[in-house]
């Protein structure tokens, strides 16, 4: 039923409406319906976001009109620049007893406007649920392939450096290696079914000019993994590589570009911890 907050002041002079508005404007407020009749007029600002607090055991340490920004040196500095000429008194920013810092100032008589800005810049904001970086007590399974061993041998060591760095223990590591990328999926589900593991790292390397039907392939590997990982619901790292020829997939195998089983690895870590949280609402719901 509630729909929204007007605060409303009073301004004795048209001159110092005019002022008001102009301030409100270069503040980046968004401007709301105003009106007009033959006895005054209104303007209206709008601000994402309004409230009404209370306060009980002592006097409100803050003006009644509150506005929390980013910026507050930026927001003080172009109110200081209006207030001079204007007359206005004007405090200068200071902590304050909330984790803050506010300024105020005399917009009008009898109306006095705090800006205040919190120290915590994700005050306020939506709070993410998001995946940690520890592996320990974390069942993994590492799924690779045999063809292009070269690679895929550089990917499984970055896989497995990826998850012992972060605290898996190497009895909770279960790597199976398959012929090629065309049988990742398969083991890749048949591992994912039996629920013995948090997430499932997959691994392998496609080479365009040597392979037949590449596309053809490539897509069937991308589909099935998916696939597993959709209708299980257990998190499948993707670490199957694409490349054109043998020296850009060695980039991507711990040369110049990274290693992408490395990466797969830290992915599936966070998911496992992601879907861990996201199981049990008293943790996804928790403070960042
Ligand atoms: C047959 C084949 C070819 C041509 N190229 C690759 C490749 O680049 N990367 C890879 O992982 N596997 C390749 N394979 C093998 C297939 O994935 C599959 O193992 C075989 O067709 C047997 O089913």
């Amino acid at each position: 039923m509630v729909k929204g907050i007007t605060a409303v002041a009073g301004i004795a002079s048209a001159e110092s409406f005019a002022r008001l508005g102009e301030l409100f404007a270069a503040l980046g407020f968004e401007p709301g319906k105003g009106w007009s009749d033959a006895q005054g007029k209104g303007a209206a600002f709008l601000a994402p976001l309004g409230n009404i607090e209370f306060v009980t055991g002592r006097a409100p340490a803050v003006p009644a009109l509150l506005v929390e920004v980013t910026q507050l040196d930026a927001v003080y500095a172009v109110v200081q620049s209006w207030s001079q000429t204007q007359k206005a008194a004007l405090s200068a920013p200071a902590a304050t007893h909330w984790n803050s810092r506010l300024f105020t100032v005399e917009l009008a008589p009898n109306l006095t406007l705090g800006f205040w800005e919190s120290e915590n810049p994700l005050h306020g904001r939506p709070i993410a649920v998001e995946g940690d970086l520890s592996a320990t007590g974390k069942r993994f399974a590492i799924v690779v392939a045999r063809w292009n061993a070269v690679i895929t041998d550089r990917l499984l060591q970055g896989a497995l450096d990826a998850l012992t760095r972060s605290g898996a223990a190497k009895a909770d590591i279960e790597i199976v290696r398959v012929p090629g990328a065309w049988e990742i999926p398969s083991a890749a589900r048949t591992l994912a079914e039996s629920r013995r593991f948090q997430a499932i790292i997959t691994l392998g390397v496609l080479l365009r000019g040597e392979t037949a039907h590449y596309e053809a392939i490539y897509t069937e590997v991308a589909r099935g993994i998916g696939q597993s990982q959709q209708e299980t619901g257990v998190p499948h790292a993707f670490g199957v590589l694409t490349c054109e020829t043998l020296e850009q997939a060695l980039d991507r195998a711990g040369l110049k570009a990274g290693n992408k089983g490395f990466e797969a690895a830290i992915a599936a870590i966070e998911m496992a911890s992601i879907q861990t949280k996201l199981a049990q609402p008293e943790l996804a719901g928790a403070k960042l």
